[in-house]
């Protein structure tokens, strides 16, 4: 299974498909101001926003989406394949990430490329994560919900805290090529968010090619998509036979998982680390 974890920057990532050398290229990215970044805490809704983007950028045609795998279209830039991949994608680039904004490339930041950042709700992001730490090799067992629970709240996982990933990335809230979008707000009006997302991107989709983004990002058309659904993924990376990727798709299954103490344990942490933020989620 794992083959451990290593620090980087105060961040811990797994072993396999990262490394020190892999980051280190990464912070040293050279960004093109046509880039689109895709940014999230993981398990936020990164492959949906990333077919979202993709369904965008070929005016709702899925031809793209349902012949090259998500993982090229727009690749993990902090993986060592990802990182390769991202540099040789022909311009515009779609780029993924769930590096915290500390070890996100310099070049980011003096550059006009955009970065699209999903923020979902924590308790529905531990869950997912819990879940997926059951099938995805690189990481260690979570163990029993309640020790998962903790660490979750310590940011001992991959990637560290999600309170301080929203909170590094929430401070360019104001930046013209910031955009902040959350994955209750894509589940309650997807439409409306994707024509928000146009607007961002500077493109104008006529209302047939706004539907058929809407209908191909759907979670049953991407469970259907072999290029979406991970199922091409190799077995020593995620095990699909202990469930799948694409799992539930739906905001508030933390109910269906935490005890009513887990929950105000987590509301605890949660208003601690959130106060100051000056900013109201659509889950508060
Ligand atoms: S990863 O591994 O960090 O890149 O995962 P990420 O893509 O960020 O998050 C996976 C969760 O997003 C859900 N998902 C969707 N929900 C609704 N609609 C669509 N189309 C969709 N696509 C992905 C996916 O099911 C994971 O959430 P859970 O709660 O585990 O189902």
């Amino acid at each position: 299974m794992s083959r451990g974890y290593f620090q980087h920057g105060g961040v811990t990532f797994p072993g396999l498909l990262y490394s020190p050398r892999g980051l280190e290229a990464a912070r040293d990215f050279p960004v093109e101001d046509d880039d689109v970044f895709n940014v999230t805490y993981q398990k936020s809704g990164t492959v949906w926003m990333l077919e979202i983007l993709s369904l965008i950028r070929s005016d709702g045609d899925p031809h793209w989406c349902r012949s090259v795998p998500n993982w090229d279209r727009g690749p993990w830039l902090e993986t060592v394949l990802g990182l390769r991949r991202a540099r040789g994608n022909p311009r515009p680039r779609l780029i993924s990430s769930h590096l915290p904004v500390q070890l996100f490339p310099k070049s980011f930041f003096t550059s006009k490329a955009k970065v699209i950042y999903t923020v979902r709700n924590p308790k529905d992001v531990l869950v997912s994560l819990y879940h997926f730490s059951q099938i995805f090799r690189p990481y260690k067992d979570p163990g029993s919900l309640e020790q998962f629970l903790e660490k979750f709240l310590e940011g001992d996982v991959p990637f560290g805290s999600w309170f301080d990933h929203v909170r590094g990335w929430l401070e360019l809230r104001g930046r013209e090529n910031f955009f902040c979008i959350s994955y209750e707000e894509l589940q309650q009006d997807l439409r409306g968010s994707v024509e928000r997302l146009c607007a961002f991107l500077g493109r104008d989709l006529s209302a047939g090619a706004l539907d058929a983004v809407v209908a191909n990002a759907s979670f049953a058309a991407m469970s259907r998509n072999r290029m979406s659904n991970f199922s091409l993924s190799p077995l020593f990376i995620l095990d699909l036979r202990r469930g799948p990727f694409l799992r539930k798709g739906i905001s508030g299954d933390w109910k269906n998982h935490l005890t009513v103490e887990q929950s105000a344990r987590f509301d605890r942490v949660y208003r601690e680390r959130v106060a100051g933020l000056g900013v109201t989620f659509p889950w508060d």
